[in-house]
């Protein structure tokens, strides 16, 4: 088994968001603060006992299990990563080009401390799918425009089952789901503190996206992976 690096930050609630503004083309974040909001700024808490998970079973042995709410307190973490992350741009092949990703990318511990709540999300959620979440990355959406395209993740779309778990925290995004080859797409609304699971061949037979719309607050995915082997 893989041994984990997900490092456990001990910084406590903060202060409240009202704002985002993010520059484009930059890692540039800044936070405006303004009035006080209470919702969502109790210490963050989550379903250990995934009691409300319920799974969507896809064609040709995928699945997407899908918990809504499972992270309470969820404004607090939203602000906390958006805050002390370094966000960077990423790249990526797209045929014979070199393109920039329309999203800001993070992997802990190295670009940031994360938040004290990500340790135990990652260790009940190893319990769980009885696998090593031994990698976390994020992803900040900036806005509507940010997206990211249909893909499967390029190592786990050679293996025969891989398991991809998704804390979402911050503005609702759709999350589409398309059989790979085509096909009709199913969606799921993804709000702040909900867990949305990926597994059974879901990385090699379906693919995944988050679309772009005219409208978003700014989302970040908290993304748990094992560590899959070099074989792959
Ligand atoms: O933002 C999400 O929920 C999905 C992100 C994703 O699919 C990825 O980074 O591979």
């Amino acid at each position: 088994m893989a041994t984990c690096t997900a490092r456990t930050a001990t910084t406590t609630d903060r202060a409240p968001r009202t704002r985002l503004a993010a520059r484009r083309g930059s890692a540039t974040l800044l936070l405006v603060r303004g009035q006080l909001s209470l919702l969502g700024h109790e210490e963050p808490t989550f379903d250990a006992t995934f009691a409300r998970m319920r799974r969507i079973e896809l064609a040709t042995g995928a699945w997407v299990d899908y918990a809504q709410g499972w992270l309470r307190g969820d404004a607090s973490v939203f602000e906390q990563l958006a805050e002390s992350t370094r966000w960077r741009t990423s790249e990526e092949r797209m045929y014979d080009k070199i393109v920039q990703v329309p999203r800001l990318y993070a992997v802990l511990p190295a670009d940031g401390p994360g938040h004290a709540v990500l340790e135990p999300m990652r260790s009940a959620l190893s319990q769980h799918y009885r696998q090593e979440f031994c990698r976390v990355s994020m992803a900040l959406y900036r806005d509507g425009k940010d997206s990211v395209a249909w893909h499967g993740d390029r190592v786990a779309r050679r293996m025969p089952d891989a398991l991809v778990a998704t804390v979402s925290v911050g503005g609702w995004r759709r999350f589409l789901l398309r059989p790979y080859g085509g096909g009709s797409s199913i969606a799921l609304n993804l709000g702040s503190g909900d867990l949305a699971v990926m597994g059974g061949s879901c990385q090699r037979t379906w693919q995944h996206c988050i679309p772009k719309v005219a409208h978003a607050d700014p989302r970040i995915a908290i993304m748990f992976r094992p560590q899959w082997e070099e074989e792959y």
